[in-house]
């Protein structure tokens, strides 16, 4: 193709963005677009499936059968968030082989927010409250992404994501309102979750480099900063509520702004866990590639099946 027919493809393309057309896969797309949304959608997959380990971990020992249906069913829920994200990201030309070999080999991130441990039942109702709450903010716009199969998958995450979300603020509502041990339980476990909440959501603006494009392309709708104030916001109130505190002493409502100002983040915290330094990055990779390898007899067999279905039906045909 010459540079000309591209310069009017890309034309073309920013136009349908501008009118907030949906891209499809089989569309003309610029190869910067195409890798982007690899990187993002796959990561999203990623953060899914490694998200389950931490409350996988918690199934167990749910302190009643309610509990533990109620978890069993959103550790279910990430997983098929993980699975239609990756089929998602499949459409632009990468397999899913290849996402996991990136995942496995460190070349993939992952949400930071899944490299730190649960330590009690209480960190159930934080990372439903903080760590879905904060997803939900992040993923609501996601459902008016450019490229139509991450919208439309999106808008059953979201829907799901509430309901983890809920559940999670009353595991925590519950704690709260219980004995004193329980209210202990219950504000350690935001005192541990609160900060790498708000990190969860990218870097401080000045330090992302991918959100002016990603702008351009409403790929992202708002800054990593806009989605964390929205966040804080939301969030602080319902501490309120329930009589929990938010760890941070400079949290204070600024009336002028009509948002509340908080302290600063450790960013250096941030970008030790995404190096892979965190508490629990290695026991997380460890966890995937095991199930991978556990995992290949499975593959093997479902796709021998799945051949003699095929073979079968071509006789049946012929
Ligand atoms: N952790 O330029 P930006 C969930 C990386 S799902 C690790 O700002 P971007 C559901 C970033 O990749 C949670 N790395 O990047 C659930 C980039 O590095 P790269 C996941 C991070 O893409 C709940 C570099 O820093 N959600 O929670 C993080 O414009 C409960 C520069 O950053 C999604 O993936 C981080 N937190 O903005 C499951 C949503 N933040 O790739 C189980 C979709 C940034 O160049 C239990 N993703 N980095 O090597 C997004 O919206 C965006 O990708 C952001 C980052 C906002 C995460």
């Amino acid at each position: 193709m010459s540079e000309e027919q591209i310069k009017n493809l890309e034309a073309q393309f920013n136009a349908r963005i501008e009118r907030d057309e949906k891209i499809e896969p089989k569309d003309w797309m610029p190869e910067k677009y195409r890798k982007t949304h690899i990187r993002q959608m796959s990561q999203h997959a990623h953060s899914e499936i490694v998200g389950m380990l931490p409350e996988g971990n918690w199934i167990t020992r749910a302190p009643s059968l309610r509990r533990k249906v109620a978890l069993l069913a959103k550790v279910q829920d990430e997983a098929g968030h993980g699975l239609y994200l990756y089929s998602a990201t499949e459409t632009l030309g990468i397999s899913r082989e290849e996402m996991y070999e990136q995942l496995h080999t460190g070349k993939a991130k992952y949400s930071s927010i899944f490299n730190y441990p649960t330590l009690t039942w209480a960190d159930m109702g934080a990372i439903g409250w903080l760590v879905d709450g904060a997803a939900i903010i992040n993923q609501v716009p996601l459902c008016n992404t450019s490229y139509g199969p991450y919208a439309r998958a999106m808008i059953r995450v979201c829907k799901e994501e509430s309901f983890h979300q809920r559940q999670g603020f009353e595991i925590m509502m519950k704690l709260a309102k219980g004995t004193p041990e329980q209210k202990d339980l219950a504000q350690d476990a935001l005192n541990r979750w609160w900060w790498p909440s708000l990190m969860m959501l990218g870097p401080k603006d000045e330090e992302s480099i991918h959100t002016e494009q990603s702008m351009k392309w409403k790929l992202k709708r708002k800054s990593n900063d806009d989605l964390r104030q929205q966040f804080i916001d939301q969030t602080v109130p319902q501490a309120d509520l329930i009589g929990l505190t938010i760890p941070d002493p400079e949290l204070k409502w600024n009336k002028e702004r009509g948002s509340y100002d908080f302290g600063p983040i450790n960013w250096d915290e941030f970008w030790q866990v995404v190096k892979g330094y965190g508490p629990c990055n290695k026991e997380r990779i460890k966890a995937r590639v095991g199930a991978w390898k556990e995992g290949e007899w499975v593959r093997d067999a479902a796709m021998a099946y799945a051949e003699k279905q095929a073979n079968k039906n071509f006789n049946k045909a012929v």
